[in-house]
Formats: C-alpha cells, sequence, structure tokens
C-alpha cells in the first residue's frame, strides 16, 4: 500500500478553516486498479449479495434505463469494510489513517465505508448535505475521504465544495433516503468543483456542505468514500437514519488487526 503521506501545514489549515483541502495521488495506480477490479468481482454476483449492500440508480430501478450490466447500473455499495476482505483492508490505508491520526489524535475508528459509482449518462445528482446530518457523531471531529477511481470533472459528476460550511453546526435537512438534504442548499457557483486525477482525494469535514452533479458523459466515475472519526464519537439520535456505529477501529486503543 502506499506510504503514509503527511498534510503539510497548509493542507492542515485548510482543512480546519476551510473544511476541506485536496491531496494528490493518495491511493497509488495499482490501489485504484485493485478498487475497479474487486468493483467488477462484487458485482459480477449481482443480485447475490448481501441485502443492504448495493443501492441501483433509481433511473435503472424504475426501469426507465436498462445498463449493459449490473455493474454500470449501480449507485453506491456501502459497508464495503464490513463486507468485503478487500475493503477492509482499505481501511486501514496509511495515507487515510495517517491524515486522521494528524487530524484528530491516535485513537480512530472507520465509521462509514461507501463506493460511489455514479454511472455514465443516467448517474443522477447527490444533493447538497451534510454528511453528520446521517450520522450525528458527538463530538464533530468527523474526516471523510472521497478518493476518485476515475478522472472526475464537473461534466461526469465531480464534488463540489461550500468552503468553511462546516462551521456552523448541522443545518436543517429534509427529504427521504438518498434526497435527504439541505433546505436551504447553497448556489452551485459559490462552490469549489474538486476535479481530481484518479487516486487523488478529496479530505472534507464531516460538516461540510457538498454535492455532486449528475454524469452527463459516456466516462465512468467510481469513487472510494471512507469517514473516520475519534473512537470515543458516539451517535445522537435525532437523525432519520439508524444510529451511526463504528465499523473498525483502525488506529490506538483497541485497534483491530488489519
Ligand atoms: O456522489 C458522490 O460521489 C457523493 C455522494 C455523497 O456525498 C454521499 O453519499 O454522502
Amino acid at each position: 500500500m502506499t506510504k503514509r503521506k503527511k498534510l503539510t501545514q497548509q493542507q492542515v489549515d485548510g482543512f480546519r478553516e476551510q473544511g476541506y483541502c485536496l491531496v494528490d495521488g493518495l491511493f497509488s495506480r495499482d490501489e485504484v486498479e485493485g478498487v475497479r477490479r474487486e468493483i467488477t468481482r462484487i458485482m459480477q454476483t449481482y443480485p447475490d449479495v448481501p441485502e443492504g449492500l448495493v443501492q441501483m440508480e433509481p433511473a435503472v430501478k424504475r426501469g426507465e434505463v436498462k445498463p449493459e450490466n449490473p455493474e454500470l447500473g449501480v449507485r453506491k455499495l456501502f459497508q464495503m469494510a464490513v463486507q468485503n476482505a478487500f475493503f477492509r483492508s482499505i481501511a486501514f490505508h496509511p495515507g487515510m489513517v495517517g491524515i486522521a491520526n494528524t487530524l484528530f489524535g491516535p485513537d480512530i475508528t472507520l465509521f462509514q465505508s461507501m463506493l460511489l459509482m455514479k454511472p455514465p449518462h443516467f448517474g443522477g445528482q447527490k444533493v447538497w448535505h451534510q454528511d453528520n446530518a446521517y450520522f450525528r457523531l458527538v463530538p464533530n471531529d468527523i474526516v471523510g475521504f472521497w478518493v476518485a477511481c476515475d478522472d472526475t470533472d464537473v461534466d461526469n459528476g465531480c464534488m463540489h465544495v461550500l468552503p468553511g460550511s462546516h462551521r456552523n453546526g448541522v443545518a436543517e435537512h429534509g427529504g427521504v433516503a438518498d434526497d435527504y438534504g439541505l433546505l436551504h442548499p447553497p448556489c452551485v457557483e459559490d462552490a469549489i468543483a474538486c476535479q481530481l486525477s484518479a487516486g487523488s482525494a478529496l479530505v472534507f469535514h464531516g460538516e461540510i456542505y457538498h454535492f455532486t452533479p449528475s454524469n452527463q458523459t459516456d466516462r465512468r466515475r467510481r469513487a472510494v468514500q471512507y469517514h473516520y472519526a475519534p473512537t470515543l464519537c458516539r451517535s445522537k439520535a435525532d437523525s432519520p437514519f439508524p444510529p451511526k456505529q463504528g465499523e473498525i477501529v483502525v488506529s490506538g486503543a483497541g485497534a483491530e488487526m488489519p
């Protein structure tokens, strides 16, 4: 695996003050290839996969479009570090864990592990939201890693963030399931589009406002998204989602074996 990657002081300041920073080449080319291969391997067994693991794109679910194969119809794969040995090993990635240690100290737990697939042509938008509106972790010392597994730009649905929006707590959200989003979303013109090459990462605070537009291209836009927080964090009950449980203790007290 790629060696531990240290943030520069400027990146640490960016995370603390603006709620995000970008890290070039967090995953190596081989790691990105490994992620892509494993996604294909999992989806070759579809629909024989654990319930709740796969979310298809709404247009596919409604029968409006028929992808060439199930992999090209998936929107998200959930709980990957719990369900799959390869993605469990990624949870201990020295780059991600090292950065979480720099930001929040030695005792760190993985709280969420997802793959975000945004398929070509019909991969829909993800509405503006704050991840901690779903998790409700206290304290809110949460760091998300959104690692591009294809080159991403505005047209194929890259991440957009609103700098500084992590500083005022969780704002009101409404809607259901994947459309649970900010009741007062910002203008996209005020956002920063995080265009990343494959292997590079957006490192973002759990309360920053963010969204992704639809994929309007014939290019894929796969991403790994893992969230870490101090092991002592606990989920409060005021989210419409089940309380967020830690998935794996990855460093410090109680750390599990990679
Ligand atoms: O579409 C994406 O890649 C972002 C999705 C996202 O922000 C989320 O599911 O929390």
